[in-house]
């Protein structure tokens, strides 16, 4: 990891739903603007802009029709670059979200391709023989249906891992990468300080395209996870983009392993600084299906969390620190407390993952401990993978109550429900009318109300973030499990040279009498609070009392000095 961004804490923003300047609505790049100074405030040290290219929408700009031009909803470039400089201005970088997996069908590259039948183009996608029902193979796209779409007045089909709207781009093609590669060397030349490149790790595909008879996941998922060419496309952008430009790289990687993140983030490899992995979020699926929900298997999670900490170590790879994202429920809403703890589970989350290795990042109303909206109906959403997920379900038999149990508990949409800036009409994200129907407890959660309170999540965050550039334990030190299997706490440990962390946090709503790990008693002495969510005490004979959703980071001295 590149020493500049060790300290950094980056900030989602999902533009739509952010601010609303102009009324309409949507939010736009002026509403970002607008909230530069409460971001500095917060102290993140880098912005991740969700797409805001020329789009058509069907996934909310990930579907990308201009990788060059800013949809007008958003705003004009000009506007954009002046973010970048006034970001800049505040020691916020900027990481910009490449879509590359996939062009929208609306994208010159394929009008041209099959609509003016330009070869050159036409190889930009991968395309095969068959369609109207006769498909080159059984694989699924991810938000229903084949993932092969017929080509108008042609026996041929494209793919589409995602909506139909959504071509993939055949990497195989030489012309194509060059093209990526100069679309991202001209954003950084506009001021862009690092990418999240979404489905990053589904670029290469088997190039047999064979049938998947023993799904894993979705069919096809397992001839494109981890493709053939993968990691030396991947090296190719490093050398071509990122480390001439000193780029930072995120890459979005669904279903990777822990040994794929090995090979994507080892630096000496020359591909990722690092990537988002969905595992350590998959312990609420029943049987690994998302919308069948259980109860958290909390001591899975613990685990899952723990490996990947160890093991990217090894390789000297690095960790993304995440609860949230705009594809996912909000944390509090899934892991912590709706109710009284609201709050206080809110930092303890906060907590545990902020120190762990790696970089933090934050997903905007987060920082205020924001809920799922509480949809009820199956109208109130709008997301694609929503939408097809209740009607594949429901039309399979599925009874509805059930079906709509996971989605409220799961969809996209729990995300994106537009920010809470405050208790006025619509939360004072737009004078209009917003594009998604506002969370439910919008005059109660609210950044406003929040940031009023010296014990709200909106301080915590601040110091958690301030921690992270002030004390190299957070940085650098080595992460130390403890007590792995504890069915209600985690605790674990950072270590550098005579110094340690001891981080500890209660899952869930009952108190729990606690010893602290005596194989880190033996060898630390614990000798401060640096940071807690209750008034607290200190441990007594290495035992104390935690109280519910309670988290408490010790700082503590090797005992031979
Ligand atoms: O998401 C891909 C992904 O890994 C999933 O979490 C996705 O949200 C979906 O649930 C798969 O079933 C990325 C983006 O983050 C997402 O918003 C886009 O819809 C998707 O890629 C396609 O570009």
């Amino acid at each position: 990891m590149k020493d500049a961004w060790k300290r950094t804490t980056v900030y989602q923003i999902y533009p739509k739903s952010f601010f609303d300047s102009n009324g309409d609505g949507y939010g736009d790049i002026k509403g970002i603007m607008k909230k530069l100074d409460y971001l500095e405030e917060l102290g993140i040290g880098a912005i991740w802009l969700t797409p805001m290219y020329y789009s058509p929408q069907v996934d909310n700009g990930y579907d990308i029709s201009d990788y060059n031009e800013i949809d007008p909803m958003f705003g004009t470039k000009e506007e954009l670059l002046e973010l970048f400089t006034e970001s800049h201005r505040r020691d916020i970088r900027i990481i910009m979200d490449i879509v590359v997996n996939h062009t929208s069908t609306e994208h010159k590259w394929f009008k041209k391709a099959f609509m003016e039948h330009d070869e050159k183009y036409r190889n930009f996608y991968i395309v095969k023989e068959g369609g109207n029902g006769d498909v080159p193979n059984n694989w699924k796209s991810f938000f229903g249906g084949s993932a092969w779409e017929n080509i108008e007045g042609e026996n041929s089909c494209y793919l589409h891992l995602f909506a139909k709207e959504q071509a993939d781009l055949n990497w195989e093609c030489e012309q194509l990468r060059k093209e990526v590669i100069m679309m991202m060397q001209e954003w950084i030349k506009l001021g862009v300080d690092g990418f999240r490149l979404d489905v990053i790790n589904l670029i290469s595909k088997d190039p047999d395209f064979p049938n998947d008879l023993n799904p894993y996941g979705i069919e096809g998922k397992q001839y494109y996870i981890r493709g053939p060419r993968i990691h030396e496309y991947l090296q190719e952008l490093n050398r071509e983009v990122f480390s001439p430009y000193e780029a930072l790289t995120v890459g979005e990687t669904m279903s990777a392993s822990i040994e794929d993140a090995m090979l994507y983030t080892d630096p000496s490899r020359k591909e990722l600084d690092m990537i988002f992995s969905m595992d350590h979020l998959e312990v609420d699926y029943k049987n690994g299906d998302r919308w069948t929900v259980q109860e958290t298997d909390f001591v899975k999670l613990k685990h899952i969390l723990s490996s990947w900490q160890l093991k990217l170590e090894e390789v000297n790879g690095w960790n993304s620190l995440f609860w949230s994202n705009h594809d996912q429920p909000r944390a509090v809403s899934r892991f912590g407390n709706k109710g009284d703890y609201r709050i206080v589970s809110a930092k303890m989350l906060a907590t545990m993952m902020h120190m762990l290795k790696g970089t933090p990042y934050i997903y905007q109303g987060e920082e205020f401990g924001m809920l799922d909206p509480g949809y009820e109906t199956i109208e109130e959403y709008q997301d694609i993978e929503s939408l097809h997920v209740y009607r594949e379900r429901t039309e399979s038999g599925i009874p509805q109550d059930i079906v709509m149990k996971g989605i409220r508990r799961q969809s996209r949409d729990n995300a994106r429900s537009p920010m809470q800036w405050n208790g006025e009409e619509y939360a004072g994200f737009t004078k209009g009318t917003p594009w998604m129907i506002m969370g439910k407890r919008y005059q109660e959660i609210n950044a406003e109300t929040d940031r009023k309170d010296p014990n709200g999540i909106f301080h915590h965050y601040q110091k958690l973030i301030e921690l992270r550039k002030e004390e190299d334990l957070v940085s650098e030190g080595s992460y130390w499990p403890l007590d792995d299997d504890h069915p209600y706490v985690w605790c674990y440990a950072r270590v550098k040279d005579k110094e340690a962390l001891l981080i500890i946090g209660n899952f869930y709503q009952s108190s729990v009498e606690y010893h602290l790990p005596d194989e880190f008693c033996e060898c630390y002495d614990i000798e401060e609070v640096l940071l807690s969510n209750y008034e607290n005490t200190m441990p007594v004979d290495g035992a104390l009392v935690l109280r519910e959703y309670e988290c408490i980071i010790y700082k503590g001295k090797h005992k031979e000095g």
